[in-house]
């Protein structure tokens, strides 16, 4: 973690903070100096998914939170895909820097190291309670997976969360049960779970039995039939488990509530990614049909009415002024992700990629530029919007630095302190230069001034599972000028190689 030049908690009057460098693995909590915070993790919602950046679905309360805070329009996940975009977040680290770190099958062990530093470690030992609530998709269990039937860890607790109530992977992968505090909720003895990703276990799969199916896959998808929904991977037994795909919004919700109410006169740090708006996309009733544009469209409304009652409790409980709320989303987005869910053909004139070129997995700009909005009244600039680069790798360093903490830096090592500019204070410039990590590896160089180096790379142009979408990957190395090419159309390669060489040379030393 480096530290900003400009110590930010001074101008927020936050006077008896020191900085410390404090080894991950020390456990005692402090007096808390900081808000609560709460980040709502949005799932492959596009930088053009909400209304306040040109998204056709109406997002009031997304919108809302925007005019009431900070809009970035040049924040970035880490990668174009969940599981290391979710990794850096926590870790402060790089995902490509570590194996194994790609999309998680759903019996995957966990990922993030126990004892390393994260930001609910570091946030816990500031005083927080800490809680993840809703998508996890990090693995669980030792190298050999988590034993669904018993105490499913190491997981949440051991990397810094004291609460958990999470879907393991994603709701398109077996096993379709919530896990709360390391248990499988709701499962009886009588019937144990079995998952399996290799060998075909259980009932009909949705390749045998299509007919039977409420939603059709388009690709992959059809083994395990759950409510109706065939998924990615085999699983057995744990009915009376099973989750409806419809009440998965409100059940997180509600969880989240629980723990919110349940904090009062404590600082919380609670991170909640949302299931919304991935695949598949299977709103609650009360939104089906209502935006007219489909499941992917009901979902977006679903996911702005869950950040409307997220916030509406915030003020009940009168915790919104001293709450940091940050929104915000995992990769950018996609039509077709697997099921015939008319997401293409009932789009409209809604862009969910804003004008940006590529998509989720890509390597273009749509696969990580992604939302984010941030608010605490009275501290955080109001109703602007910030055109500084931001990575969510940068969001522990930048925490640790707001709650009075240092982290260690070599468990952190590329979490910068970007606290002012998470603040929007002056004269907060942004980071100098960020990696982006597309599907297979990938891996592209933004510089602050708005160049974009992508290397040359053997991977395919389209991708098989999501062939509407441009990867970026060519045998060539692109050079892009965004502040003059936004959707990167001209490859400045051959005539600006003074600047192909410094990104490149640059490049090297930070990804090789
Ligand atoms: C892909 C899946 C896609 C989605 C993605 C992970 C197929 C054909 N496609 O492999 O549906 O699950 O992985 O999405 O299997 S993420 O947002 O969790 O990274
Ligand atoms: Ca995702």
């Amino acid at each position: 973690m480096q530290l900003h030049p400009i110590r930010c908690f001074v101008s927020l009057s936050v006077s008896s903070v020191i900085l410390l460098s404090v080894p991950a693995v020390a456990q005692t909590r402090e007096a808390p100096v900081g808000p609560n915070i709460l980040i709502v993790y949005a799932d492959d919602l596009g930088y053009g998914d909400i209304g306040v950046q040109g998204g056709r679905i109406p997002t009031p309360r997304i919108d809302g939170l925007a005019l009431q805070g900070l809009r970035f329009t040049a924040a970035h996940s880490t990668s174009a895909t969940c599981t290391p975009s979710r990794y850096s977040l926590l870790t402060g680290e790089y995902a490509w820097r570590r194996q194994g770190t790609g999309v998680a099958n759903g019996d995957a062990g966990l990922i993030i190291e126990p004892g390393r530093e994260t930001l609910p470690a570091m946030l816990k030992r500031k005083g927080y309670r800490t809680a993840v609530i809703g998508k996890w998709h990090l693995g669980l269990g030792g190298p050999g997976g988590p034993d669904w039937n018993g105490e499913i860890r190491p997981g949440p607790k051991e990397v810094g969360f004291d609460k958990s109530f999470i879907m393991p992977s994603t709701g398109d992968r077996v096993p379709c049960v919530f896990v709360e505090d390391g248990r499988v909720v709701r499962l009886s003895t009588e019937d144990p779970i079995h998952v399996d990703y290799r060998n075909r276990i259980g009932g009909p799969t949705g390749r045998e039995s299509p007919g039977s199916l409420r939603l059709q896959p388009t690709q992959g998808h059809d083994q395990s039939i759950v409510n109706g929904i065939s998924r990615i991977g085999y699983m057995a037994g744990g009915r009376s488990a099973l989750w409806r795909d419809e009440d998965i919004a409100d059940t997180l919700l509600s969880k989240a509530a629980e723990f919110i109410r349940s904090s009062e006169g404590e600082p919380f740090f609670l991170f909640f990614p949302t299931h919304d708006i991935h695949v598949p996309r299977m709103a609650h009733e009360r939104f089906r049909d209502l935006s007219g544009r489909g499941p992917r469209g009901d979902v977006i409304l679903q996911l702005d009415e869950t950040v409307g009652r997220l916030l509406d409790l915030l003020d009940t409980l009168r915790l919104r002024e001293n709450t940091l709320v940050i929104l915000t989303s995992d990769n950018g987005p996609v039509l077709n992700d697997g099921y015939a869910d008319e997401a293409f053909e009932r789009l409209g004139d809604h862009d969910p990629n804003g004008g940006l070129r590529g998509g989720k997995y890509s390597a273009f700009e749509a696969g990580t530029r992604v939302p984010m909005v941030v608010s605490w009244p009275g501290r955080v600039r109001r109703g602007d919007s910030s055109t500084v680069m931001f990575s969510q790798v940068d969001l522990l360093g930048s925490l640790a630095d707001l709650t009075g903490l240092g982290s260690d830096a070599s468990m952190a090592r590329d979490s910068e302190n970007r606290l002012a500019e998470l603040l929007g204070s002056s004269g907060a410039t942004g980071r100098t230069h960020l990696v982006e990590e597309a599907v297979s590896g990938v891996l592209s160089l933004l510089r602050s001034d708005g160049y974009k180096y992508i290397p040359a790379s053997k991977g395919p142009k389209r991708l098989t599972w999501a062939p509407q979408i441009e990867t970026g990957f060519e045998a060539f190395e692109q050079l892009y000028h965004l502040p003059s090419d936004r959707s990167e159309r001209r490859n400045l390669a051959a005539s600006r190689p003074d600047v192909l060489g410094e990104m490149r040379s640059r490049w090297m030393q930070l990804v090789k």
